[in-house]
Order: C-alpha cells, then sequence, then structure tokens
C-alpha cells in the first residue's frame, strides 16, 4: 500500500516526455502527434506543477508534523513574473527537460517565452516579495505568503505617438497552471452594518451585524526552493459571490437583478491598484485590504486552533510579517477576533497581538504614508474603526504619563489626525502595535530614526531595526543569466554561491586574469547580442554592440530623475553635433536605453516618458550622429523584459535624488550581473560603495550628509551647460514646444526640488568618467568582475536569515528528502 502511495514521479528525460505527452493529451486535450508551441508550454508546465505539487505535500506534511513557529507574509502585491525556468531551475531538473523536449522536436527556450508575467504587483516593494519569498523557500523556512489574486495585473503599457497608454492585463485569459484552486478553502468576509453593545451577567460585549458578505476562495501557488525539497505556499484569494442568498430579492420575482448584484462581489480583487504614490481614499482599495487581512486571518486562526485549544502559545507559533502598511487591518482584524469572537478580554489580546506583528516601511516622506478617511472606515468598518480608537486612547493615556502634556508631540503620534478630513494613520497604528519597525537600508533607518518616525524612535529605539533589501540570486543570475552562471560556477569550482551568495567574493582574485576577462566579455556580448535583438522588434532601433549600453529602467518618478537622463543625453548629442570630424572618432558609442511605467494619473511621469520619445526622434535620425548615440525606449517594461535587459547592460542609471530612495534593489540586480553602476549615493548604493569601493562605479554627486554648502568646495551652482539643454527642450528644437513647457518650468531655479540642476555637472562629470573607462577594456571588465564579486551582501538569502533572527524568531523547517 505505502509503495502505491508513494508515488514519487520520475525525472529522467524519458519520463518526463511521457508526462509531457501525457498531459497535452488530457490535460490540454490536443493530439499527442500535433500541438503547437503553446499547448507544449501547457503540457510542459503541468508536468512540472505536478512535481511541484508533490514537494508542496511533503513540505506541508512536514511542517504539520513538527508544528514550528510559521510566518505569515502578508503582502497586497507580489511582482512574480514568469514561474517556468524558475521552477525548473529550483527543481534542478532544466536539463532534463530540455532534453526530453528536444527529443519532441521543441526547444526549451521557446517554449520558456511563451509564458506571461503574474505581475501583481508595482513596482520595488512588490518584486522585493517575490524575491524574499524565493529565499524562504530555499532557506527552508515555515512560511505561508498571503496575497490577492486580482484578474487585471499592473497595466500594460502601450506608446502611441510617443505617449504612454493603459491596457488592461488579463492575465487569467489563457489559464494559469501554476496555480490550485481551492474551492473547498473559503471563508466568508463582512462588510458595513452596525455595532451594538450587549451585556450579559453584566459583562459588556460588542456585536457587529454587518451589512453585507463576500466570500474569499483560495488559489495556492507552490514557490519551490532551491537545492532542497522544500516548497512553501502563497495562498492569493479571490472574490467570488456569498454562498448567503438574499431570498427577499429573489422571491420578489427579480432574478435576473439579484444574480447580477451577487456578481458584484466579484469585482474586490478584480484589479491592481496601479499608483504606487498617493492613497486617495478609495472604498474598492480599503475593501480589498479587509478583504485580504480577513480571509487570512481567517484561515491562519483556523490552523493554529487545529492544534491549540488556547491562545497562550500564539505568538510562539505565529509570527506576521506586514509588507508596508497596506495589510496593517491585519492587526486590528486579530484583535476583533480575539475579543469579540473569542473572548479574550483586552489585556491578553493587546499582549498577544503586540508579539506577533512586525511591520516594515518602504517609504521616506510623510506624504507616502497611508492615511484612511475616519467616514470611509466607519462605515465600512464599524467595529474596526472603535477598536482603532481604544488602542489610541490608551496608547494617549499611556504617552501623556510619559511624556507630559506636550501636545503637539500626543498630536503627532496619535493615530486619529484631526483635519480638514478626519484620517486614521496607518503607519502610527503599525508602529504602535508591532514588536518591531524595519527599513529597508541603512539610510533609510537613518532618516526613520531621524525624520519620519522620530517620535516614536525617542519612545521605543529598540523597535526599530533595518534589513538592507536583497535579491535573489536565483532568478537574477541562474535564470536570467546561464551564460554568466556557468562561467562563475566554472572560476569558483562550485555551484556552491547559488545557495551561499558570499562565495562570489572568491572571484576577486581573478578580477585582472585575462582568460577570465576574456570569457567575462564574451558573455556579455552574447547577451547584448540578445537585448539588441529585443531592442530591434520592440522599437524598431538597431543598434551596434560596439556601442556601450546604458540603462535606466525603473518606475518613472521625478525623484528617480529620468529626466536627468535624458538632459545628459541631450547634452551628449549637442556635442557630438559641435564636434569635428577628428574629435568624432573619440567619442564612446552610446546607446541610451530607457524603460519603465508612470501611473495613470500621474502627468509629470507621462510627459517625461513623451521626452524621451521626442529626443530618441531626433537623435535616432540623424544621420550626422549614426552610430555614436541611439536612445531607445522600451515599452511596458516588467519582470521578463527585466531578465533580459540587466545582463544585456554595460552601464546602469541609478540617481535618485538623495534622501529619495528607501533602498533601491534594480541597482542590486544589476551589479550581480557585472555591470557598472552610475549612482547618487541614495538608499542601498551606500551600502553597494562599501562593498566594491567607490573606485569601481561612477558617483554622482556628493555623498549622503556631505554638505556641498560647507567644506572647501563652492556650492555648485546651475551650470550653463544646464541652462543651454533645457532651454533646447523650451525652445521646441524636439517639437511639442507648448506640451514642454511644464517640464522645463519645473527645472527653474526656486522649482527644481528634485535638483536636478545642482546635480547636473556631477553627472556629465561621472558619464565623462564612464567614456575614459569604457575604452579601456581590461579596466571595465575587472571593475565588472568585482561589481559581481562584491555583490554578495545584496542577496535577499542574507536579509531573510536577518528578519529570521531579529524580527520574527523562526527556525528553518527541513522537509527530508
Ligand atoms: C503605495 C500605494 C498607494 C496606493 C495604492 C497602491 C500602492 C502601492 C504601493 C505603494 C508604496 C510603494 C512603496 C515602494 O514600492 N517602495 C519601494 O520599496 C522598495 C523595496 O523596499 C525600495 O527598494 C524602494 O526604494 C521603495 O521606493
Amino acid at each position: 500500500m505505502f509503495g502505491l502511495m508513494d508515488g514519487f514521479l520520475k525525472n529522467d528525460p524519458m519520463s518526463l516526455q511521457k508526462d509531457i505527452l501525457d498531459h497535452v493529451e488530457y490535460t490540454v486535450a490536443r493530439s499527442r502527434f500535433n500541438f503547437d508551441d503553446f499547448e507544449a508550454f501547457q503540457a510542459l508546465s503541468h508536468s512540472v506543477r505536478d512535481r511541484l505539487i508533490e514537494r508542496w505535500h511533503d513540505t506541508h506534511q512536514h511542517f504539520k508534523k513538527q508544528d514550528p513557529k510559521r510566518l505569515y507574509f502578508l503582502s497586497l502585491e507580489f511582482l512574480m513574473g514568469r514561474s517556468l525556468s524558475n521552477s525548473v531551475i529550483n527543481l534542478g531538473i532544466r536539463d532534463e527537460y530540455a532534453e526530453a523536449l528536444s527529443q519532441l522536436g521543441f526547444e526549451y527556450e521557446v517554449l520558456a517565452e511563451q509564458e506571461g508575467d503574474a505581475a501583481l504587483g508595482n513596482g520595488g516593494l512588490a518584486r522585493l516579495s517575490a524575491c524574499q519569498m524565493d529565499s524562504l523557500a530555499t532557506l527552508d523556512y515555515p512560511v505561508w505568503g498571503y496575497g490577492l489574486r486580482y484578474q487585471y495585473g499592473l497595466f500594460r503599457q502601450v506608446i502611441v505617438d510617443g505617449y504612454q497608454h493603459e491596457q488592461p492585463d488579463y492575465w487569467l485569459n489563457f489559464g494559469n497552471p501554476w496555480e490550485i484552486e481551492r474551492i473547498q478553502v473559503s471563508y466568508s468576509v463582512k462588510f458595513y452594518g452596525m455595532v451594538e453593545e450587549k451585556a450579559s451577567n453584566g459583562v459588556k460585549y460588542k456585536v457587529w451585524t454587518p451589512g453585507e458578505t463576500v466570500e474569499a476562495v483560495a488559489y495556492d501557488n507552490p514557490i519551490p526552493g532551491y537545492g532542497t525539497r522544500n516548497a512553501i505556499n502563497l495562498r492569493l484569494w479571490a472574490a467570488k459571490p456569498s454562498g448567503q442568498y438574499d431570498l427577499e430579492s429573489y422571491n420578489t420575482g427579480d432574478y435576473i437583478n439579484a444574480i447580477v448584484n451577487r456578481q458584484k462581489a466579484e469585482t474586490i480583487s478584480y484589479v491592481l491598484y496601479p499608483d504606487d504614490r498617493s492613497y486617495q481614499g478609495k472604498e474598492l482599495r480599503l475593501k480589498q485590504q479587509y478583504f485580504f487581512v480577513s480571509a487570512s486571518v481567517q484561515d491562519i486562526i483556523r490552523r493554529f486552533k487545529d492544534v491549540h485549544d488556547n491562545f497562550d502559545e500564539f505568538p510562539d507559533k505565529v509570527a506576521f510579517q506586514i509588507n508596508d502598511t497596506h495589510p496593517s487591518l491585519a492587526i486590528v482584524e486579530v484583535l476583533r477576533v480575539l475579543i469579540d469572537e473569542e473572548c479574550l478580554d483586552w489585556g491578553k489580546a493587546w499582549e498577544i497581538v503586540c508579539r506577533a506583528f512586525s511591520f516594515t516601511t518602504h517609504t521616506v516622506n510623510t506624504e507616502g504614508l497611508e492615511k484612511i478617511p475616519v467616514d470611509l472606515l466607519g462605515s465600512l468598518l464599524p467595529r474596526h474603526l472603535q477598536i482603532m480608537y481604544d488602542i489610541n486612547h490608551r496608547f494617549m493615556e499611556d504617552l501623556k504619563r510619559k511624556i507630559g502634556q506636550d501636545y503637539s508631540r500626543l498630536e503627532r503620534m496619535s493615530i486619529v489626525e484631526e483635519g480638514i478630513v478626519k484620517s486614521i494613520r496607518m503607519a502610527n497604528l503599525s508602529i504602535i502595535c508591532s514588536h518591531t519597525v524595519n527599513g529597508v537600508s541603512r539610510v533609510h533607518f537613518e532618516l526613520l530614526k531621524t525624520r519620519l518616525f522620530k517620535d516614536f524612535y525617542d519612545l521605543w529605539p529598540q523597535k526599530f531595526q533595518y534589513k538592507t533589501n536583497g535579491v535573489t540570486q536565483r532568478r537574477w543570475i541562474v535564470v536570467s543569466n546561464p551564460g554568466l552562471c556557468s562561467l562563475i560556477s566554472k572560476w569558483l569550482g562550485t555551484e556552491a554561491w547559488i545557495r551561499n551568495v558570499d562565495l562570489l567574493a572568491g572571484l576577486r582574485e581573478h578580477a585582472s586574469n585575462p582568460v577570465l576577462q576574456q570569457e567575462w566579455r564574451m558573455t556579455k556580448t552574447i547577451n547584448k547580442m540578445r537585448l539588441a535583438d529585443y531592442i530591434e522588434t520592440s522599437t524598431g532601433v538597431k543598434v551596434s554592440l560596439d556601442a556601450m549600453f546604458d540603462v535606466q529602467v525603473k518606475r518613472i518618478h521625478e525623484y528617480k530623475r529620468q529626466l536627468l537622463n535624458i538632459l545628459g543625453i541631450i547634452y551628449r548629442y549637442d556635442c557630438i553635433k559641435n564636434m569635428n570630424k577628428s574629435d568624432r572618432k573619440k567619442v564612446v558609442p552610446r546607446v541610451c536605453i530607457i524603460g519603465g511605467k508612470a501611473a495613470p494619473g500621474y502627468e509629470v511621469a507621462k510627459k517625461i516618458i513623451k521626452l524621451c520619445h521626442a529626443v530618441a526622434d531626433k537623435v535616432n535620425n540623424d544621420d550626422d550622429v549614426g552610430d555614436l548615440l541611439k536612445v531607445v525606449f522600451i515599452p511596458d517594461y516588467n519582470v521578463s523584459v527585466a531578465e533580459l535587459v540587466i545582463p544585456g547592460s554595460d552601464l546602469s542609471q541609478h540617481i535618485s535624488t538623495v534622501g529619495h530612495e528607501a533602498s533601491g534593489t534594480g541597482s542590486m540586480k544589476f551589479l550581480m550581473n557585472g555591470c557598472l553602476l552610475l549612482a547618487t549615493a541614495d538608499g542601498s548604493t551606500v551600502e553597494i560603495i562599501e562593498e566594491i569601493g567607490v573606485e569601481n562605479m561612477f558617483l554622482v554627486g556628493t555623498k549622503l550628509h556631505e554638505d556641498p554648502q560647507s567644506g572647501d568646495k563652492p556650492a555648485p551652482g546651475v551650470s550653463i551647460q544646464f541652462i543651454r539643454v533645457v532651454s533646447m527642450v523650451r525652445n521646441g528644437y524636439f517639437g511639442f514646444k507648448e506640451y514642454f513647457n511644464s517640464l522645463c518650468d519645473s527645472l527653474e531655479d526656486d522649482k527644481d526640488f528634485y535638483k536636478l540642476g545642482a546635480d547636473f555637472s556631477s553627472y556629465l562629470e561621472a558619464q565623462a568618467m564612464a567614456d575614459r573607462v569604457f575604452v579601456n577594456k581590461e579596466k571595465w571588465t575587472c571593475m565588472s568582475i568585482l561589481s559581481t564579486a562584491g555583490s554578495g551582501k545584496f542577496s535577499s538569502d542574507r536579509t531573510i536569515e536577518e528578519y529570521a533572527k531579529h524580527a520574527w524568531g523562526i527556525e528553518p523547517c527541513k522537509c527530508p528528502f
């Protein structure tokens, strides 16, 4: 009997081939003698999924048996990208699949290209969650990720005449082979209604009678670790109409309308909000947050109660991580369940909550902090609003005892903001109720302590920590840059760096070796060829492989200063135009690549995209300049485009105004891939510089906290060059004169909030330095190898170990092979 149940799937190419063909016939329902690339991809994915499920079952059985303290990672956004290659590599059977497919007449790489991205997130915060899930699985931590299964992911960016247009990303159109629908795992989530106070035996209690109920259905997504049997679960919730029928409306004969109204429930999980800047107090967004939180908390408490009959052990068995304030209603929800449903007293429930929650903030300025209007909360979640007031009242009383009648400080620290629109400050709530408040880089931590959360830091310094972000080398080297992956393993004599990335430091001793250098350059050229092909198909621009590929890809934001990059390109163009023939021979050819999405309502960011296209049009069509300069905007930048762009880049730009980027993670991916950085000392770049040495990158501007006004150097004024390039745009040199007027106005001295004018000279100097080094192939390659060698610290494996030890208190729980 055991033998029959112990059905481990075989992984030799013959067995894989049979499995793929069976899936062609029985899952995809095509003839095994006649199927196309997409159908082959579907069958292949299902065969991989079978193997994931095996591991995933074993892992959960093991967790169940061991009952370790589990982490529940709550995030409204996960930017997973594609799953196929990541899964087969983590399962360790990529080559076997490639062989099986080739015998069937298919090429693995071609099939992998069939997959669409899962883009259930906006940018940095969302991709960070995805990297962290990979590390959590690889390091064998007992974890569950929870999120929302949006039917529409982040919009597709389409460029028409240089302007961004947004199109819906209905990513589930062709099915999603990676998820497992769990119709039997569903919970009722309640909204609106009213709260009444009741009493029984002299004890008062609150009863919430909701006005609307929606069903949350679980979709499970196995996340395999690398080099381990462990596969953890990412559970995403989808909204479905509640099973409780409104008999009244059915009986009144309005059957059709009753059905249509029921169906409206599904809209809750329809669409991801695409603006990563502002909270507009939208009811649907708040509904999404609570829907997600309520389903997750019910699931977590149910799992806990399966093995425990009281809540004493709850904080020793359950750790909650809240990814920014978006899931912070979970704090109030746990309190509500413990008090109203499990009948614990306030003191006990409060203690449990404060020991269970850890909070990470990803923001640097007060305007970026989430605030929810009290009126909205009161109507949608009346009981939760009461609990928030209760928390605040107790906190304020306690605080008064500690700090006295300092009313302005009390006001700043209150959860409730009195203003034209009375609101709840979700960050204050999260800090007050969590045991740990985490920053995402050292510089971010300093900003939290001295500016953003100074009042709280002064009160509870021990709560504040930071864990510098990291990215997973599995996706960002092994999956996306197989050439570099083999080269590294060859020179280190081991593949162990894939699980222990500190070993990359071993490359340092070979950095000047001409043989490695030659192979290193060859790998880069192959990646550049791949990227050049992609550029040609997606933009129509042909680029030369001899040129330096200079890349800035990330969300379009004023503080990230894509505009500084474009003004630098204009300067370069202008210089070339004014050069004589012999000087032109010395110009280092460049391909300037920009990519990224602007939030649909962010006018300035959209103008920056248009300016990029206007400059590209002029430059690329100027035969006089030819291959010396090309400008391309890569449309619809997303995870899979990043996997192609990053390995093919020579130089990458991270030039945010100092003090504005909490961490930045793109830079880490480029660093791992041996791309040289041209960057300001902002966010995690400060730590990157410490690891690789400032001489191995191109620094823009002064270091953080170094006051440009003081010391011997005169404060940098706005240079002639800056005035000239801005006036070229203003005077219509690139067309669209009126349209760009406001962009130019924003660069005037007193309005230049992001300091483009002040940093322009330094930016040009750094760019000139990059040119000088690029012609020295040995030096450039050496710096490139040292970049990869110094990237060890920026693995999400390190970040996760720090969280596990210093915030969550969890231990690995390894499933035996
Ligand atoms: C805000 C909002 C507001 C309205 C609804 C949708 C939405 C989604 C996200 C956000 C906050 C975005 C914050 C964010 O992504 N921060 C970035 O986090 C990265 C990971 O820690 C970090 O590297 C970046 O520096 C930081 O900008």
